[in-house]
């Protein structure tokens, strides 16, 4: 038994490796995330079934438990070299020419030109193929000792693929793509924590982590591009050939490494790099160009810190200066509220910046941004342009903290921001013309009024048309207005208006549910409706009266309130009763004395029409409890798809189920 799982993990750990090599290194992956997953899982199962059978290059050992108090030095075996910069055409000319000079040759020579990432610089000591110990730069003589860091990046190998030397010393860059950068901070940043400004940073304060549990979590990934030590193989004669097969090792290199020949082909590569720079995946801050001819290398040796046979040649700067002129805030299709900064013009990384949006009003306040301040504005690559930070000596006296307003900017309704929540939001629907195509869609849509055949195209095309700002318009429209919509012919547009027609009689949970006040789901409506039994009680109620409501807190109760507060909600409503939309009153529920009451209910499973939560108010809207437990005692199982082992148990039990049409029947059943 124990023979097999040993040769079951021996497998896995094959498996794996061979996929972090076509991923990482080939970037031609076999097989999808999750079968990648399901390896891992199985290894991880058998070897916490064997702990004996665990190796020190085991996948699954990438990540060791315990944080270490401070990092340890190593001394580099070679010095780790960084690079000189040229940030023209010129320097890259007098480069080549003092290349030239201490060769003494003429004619074009090889260089390999690559990009210039924008991470961390590491080297990882591998012995007798597996790996050993990785350092930072440091000083370029001694560095921090980040071994458990570096080990938990899937893109460098526990193992490298053989034939490997006895030891070899492989160099290169840390770095974090961009799209990993910017989830990261997208889940900072709702979390209310604080962000990387950049992924330079971001790569560094996650490699220099003490606990490496957290270097783990960050989406790092590494090329490499330089050779330290090595004992027990010939070197390889140029650089050319180095990336090979390094490559060949297992250890991923730029796929947009070339060789190139001459200062004319450098300058070619560079700007046609430049042009990629946006598109590319990750940040780069420029492109090395190296002596393709190691011998040569040698002769030249380095002076300082960085190597005579190599140079950085440096984008334009990605960061500029400019000066807020306003900062507005813009109102989305849900009516949240994002502040958007007013550049005066500036030019960063080849484009125009002039507007950046400050995400919410939580992230003005923690970089404090003002009207009229001087600020940092960084382009990187794709990222979308953001204010980095104020320049704090360049304030006016008289700037004032930016405030969310009251006022909606574009409809004046009350702006609403829930306590805790980053986003604020306009409170007026459909008379807001930025929400309204949303909540008139949503007015219109099966589980609301229920105007069949007025689809998103309709509705896109009758607001822009400005035919129909508010429901109440879509009452007042002809048959000639619908048959001239696109894609809308005389019967169609006849059977459009009848089933406007047909929405007229309608129903008080209908309405409320379509009036789309923020929170308010169909059981909320119902509740609602249930409660007090006409518009006319609700509109009336004060939010501590609405807050008696089942399953209505203080929050929805505000939204509530303040939907009715509204002067333009309330013209709608009137405007609906005019042009003949009715709903029948309710009789008003006596508080828990619904028609459930003594019942008890378990909900399991997905239901297609609502929500579990809504599921749940709308039962104990009736007076229904219910429980997450099916017993003896459960009156009924509500039964989603997918239901699981509840479905089973109440099975075993004989507790009745009640399908989702069977559920909906019976909330329906009693006037709902
Ligand atoms: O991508 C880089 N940041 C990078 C750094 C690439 C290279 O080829 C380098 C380097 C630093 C030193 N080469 C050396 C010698």
């Amino acid at each position: 038994m124990t023979e097999e799982a040993a040769a079951r993990a021996a497998e896995l750990r094959a498996q794996i490796a061979q996929h972090d090599y076509r991923y990482y290194v080939l970037d031609d992956p076999l097989i999808p995330d999750a079968e990648y997953d399901r390896l891992m899982l199985e290894l991880r199962a058998l070897e916490s079934a064997h702990p004996e059978l665990i190796t020190p290059d085991s996948p699954t050992q990438r990540v060791s438990g315990t944080p270490g108090g401070s990092f340890g030095e190593i001394v580099h075996k070679v010095a780790m070299l960084s690079l000189d910069n040229a940030f023209s055409e010129e320097d890259v000319q007098a480069f080549d020419r003092r290349v030239h000079e201490r060769l003494g040759v003429t004619g074009d020579l090889d260089y390999v030109a690559e990009p210039k990432l924008d991470g961390l610089a590491v080297t990882v000591i591998y012995r007798d193929g597996l790996l050993a110990q990785a350092a930072t730069r440091g000083d370029g003589l001694t560095g921090e000792d980040v071994t458990p860091n570096v080990r938990t990046i899937r893109a460098v190998p526990q193992r490298l693929r053989p034939p490997a030397p006895p030891l070899l010393e492989a160099r290169g860059e840390i770095f974090m793509p961009l799209a990993g950068f910017e989830r990261m901070n997208r889940e900072a940043r709702e979390r209310g924590e604080k962000v990387f400004v950049n992924p330079r940073n971001a790569a560094a304060g996650s490699l220099r982590q003490l606990d490496a549990r957290i270097t783990a979590s960050r989406p790092l990934t590494a090329f490499f591009y330089g050779l330290g030590a090595l004992e027990g193989a010939a070197p390889p004669a140029r650089q050319s050939e180095l990336l090979e097969w390094l490559r060949r090792l297992g250890l991923p290199t730029s796929r947009d490494a070339r060789t190139v020949r001459g200062v004319a082909g450098c300058l070619g590569y560079y700007r046609e790099l430049g042009e990629r720079r946006s598109s590319l995946p990750y940040q780069i801050d420029g492109v090395v160009y190296k002596l393709d001819d190691r011998a040569d290398q040698e002769r030249l040796g380095f002076v300082s810190r960085a190597p005579r046979w190599a140079i950085a040649h440096k984008f334009a700067p990605d960061e500029a200066l400019t000066v807020v002129r306003d900062i507005e805030f813009q109102v989305g299709r849900t009516g949240a509220l994002t502040p958007v900064a007013r550049l005066a013009p500036v030019f960063v990384s080849g484009v125009t910046v002039s507007n950046v949006t400050l995400h919410n009003i939580d992230e003005v306040h923690r970089k404090d941004v003002r009207v009229g301040d001087t600020v940092v504005v960084r382009r990187a690559g794709d990222v979308i342009p953001e204010v980095v930070s104020v320049v704090p000596d360049r304030r006016r006296e008289d700037a004032r903290p930016v405030q969310l307003p009251e006022r909606c900017p574009v409809c004046g309704s009350r702006v609403l921001r829930v306590e805790g929540e980053a986003v604020a939001r306009c409170t007026g629907g459909f008379t807001c013309s930025a929400q309204r195509q949303e909540a008139l869609r949503h007015f219109a849509s099966r589980r609301a009024l229920d105007i069949e055949g007025l689809g998103e195209r309709m509705i896109e095309q009758l607001v822009e048309r400005d035919q129909v700002k508010s429901p109440a318009d879509l009452y007042a429209l002809t048959l000639p207005q619908l048959a001239q919509l696109e894609r809308m012919g005389e019967k169609s547009a006849a059977n459009l208006l009848a089933a406007i027609e047909k929405s007229k009689q309608t129903t008080l949970p209908r309405l409320l549910y379509g009036l789309g006040i923020r929170d308010v789901g169909e059981a909320t409506a119902l509740a609602l409706a249930r409660h007090f039994g006409s518009l006319e009680r609700l509109m009336s109620a004060d939010e501590r009266t609405i807050q008696q409501v089942p399953d209505v807190g203080p929050v929805v109760a505000a939204h509530i309130a303040a939907f009715f507060a509204s002067e333009e909600h309330l013209r709608v409503i009137k405007a609906l009763r005019d042009k003949g939309v009715t709903w029948p009153d309710l009789e008003p529920a006596p508080r828990s004395t619904g028609s459930l009451t003594g019942r008890t209910f378990v909900i399991t499973g997905t239901l297609s029409s609502m929500t579990r939560e809504q599921a749940q108010e709308a039962l104990t809207a009736r007076g229904a409890k219910v429980t997450a437990s099916v017993s003896k005692k459960t009156s009924y199982i509500v039964a989603g798809g997918e239901a699981g082992s509840k479905l089973a148990r109440a099975e075993e039990l004989g507790v009745p189920v009640l399908d989702e049409q069977q559920f909906l029947e019976l909330l329906g059943s009693d006037g709902g």
